[in-house]
């Protein structure tokens, strides 16, 4: 099986000359004598000021790389569509309800076997625990886990209407939940969020260390690591913007997709 694998596309970005853009046309051009049987997106289809550009106009593009099948997990531009109109709980649903009408598949929503391989993924979320205390204070960015965590609570309550810790759960219960669905089979797992902090960059400035708190969550912490998972071929994630590979001899490697070096492509 050959799997495509492309993420953070931000298509329309007014400030990133196109670079959704280039990563389609790329795809286009990789596949074009050769289509591959899955097309896999981490998430972050577009974000532009133009309302034409819009979730639907981002499955159209997905859907013209030519490939049997396009996977798609939703990230945090993606599921913004949604804010005020559904709630958050409900973003799987509603997200589904609209990858369908172009052919696409939404891992949020449910796993998918093709061939004998499962796909497994969804947003993954944050628990803020990839934040360290930052070296250098400024006052625009919280200095203590405390007032952070007040900051982010307040945020996702009044926005969302739901606490942090409670959207992360849903997205990582249900993401256990869908592996053990296809347990036994060889997997690929994908998230948006990194489930790493080896993805991230710290002191680079107060800005840096306050958004690793948005990245994603530990996995090697977690009472049951993604990674561990038997039969697990890949796991990817984007979301930083920086592409990234770590090898774990005995177990899958971890490919951030997001950033320059895209699409990727693999054998599986
Ligand atoms: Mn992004």
């Amino acid at each position: 099986m050959r799997l495509l694998v492309l993420s953070d596309t931000h298509v329309g970005h007014p400030n990133w000359d196109n670079f959704g853009d280039r990563v389609f046309a790329r795809a286009g051009e990789m596949v074009l004598a050769n289509p591959p049987d899955v097309v896999l997106f981490c998430g972050d289809l577009v974000e532009s000021r133009d309302p034409d550009m819009d979730l639907e106009f981002g499955l159209r593009l997905l859907k013209k790389i030519p490939a049997a099948h396009h996977l798609w997990v939703a990230g945090n531009n993606d599921i913004e569509f949604l804010f005020g109109r559904v709630p958050i709980l409900d973003y799987p649903k509603a997200l589904q309800e609209l990858a369908v009408r172009y052919d696409v598949h939404l891992l949020d929503h449910e796993p998918i076997t093709i061939g004998d391989i499962a796909f497994v993924g969804n947003f993954g979320y944050y628990d803020l625990s990839l934040w360290k205390t930052p070296k250098v204070h400024d006052p625009c960015y919280p200095s203590t886990r405390n007032s952070l965590l007040r900051d982010a609570d307040k945020f996702h309550r009044k926005t969302l209407g739901i606490s942090v810790m409670d959207l992360f759960n849903f997205c990582q219960q249900r993401l256990r939940q869908h592996i053990r669905q296809v347990a036994g089979k060889q997997m690929v797992a994908a998230t948006h969020t990194v489930p790493s902090s080896e993805m991230l960059l710290y002191d680079h400035s107060p800005k840096f260390d306050f958004q690793n708190a948005a990245m994603g969550w530990d996995d090697e912490k977690s009472s049951h690591s993604i990674h561990q998972t038997p039969g697990l071929l890949f796991q990817f994630c984007g979301h930083t913007h920086r592409s990234k590979q770590i090898e774990r001899p005995g177990t899958a490697p971890l490919i951030n997709v997001s950033g320059q070096n895209q699409p990727l492509e693999f054998d599986l």
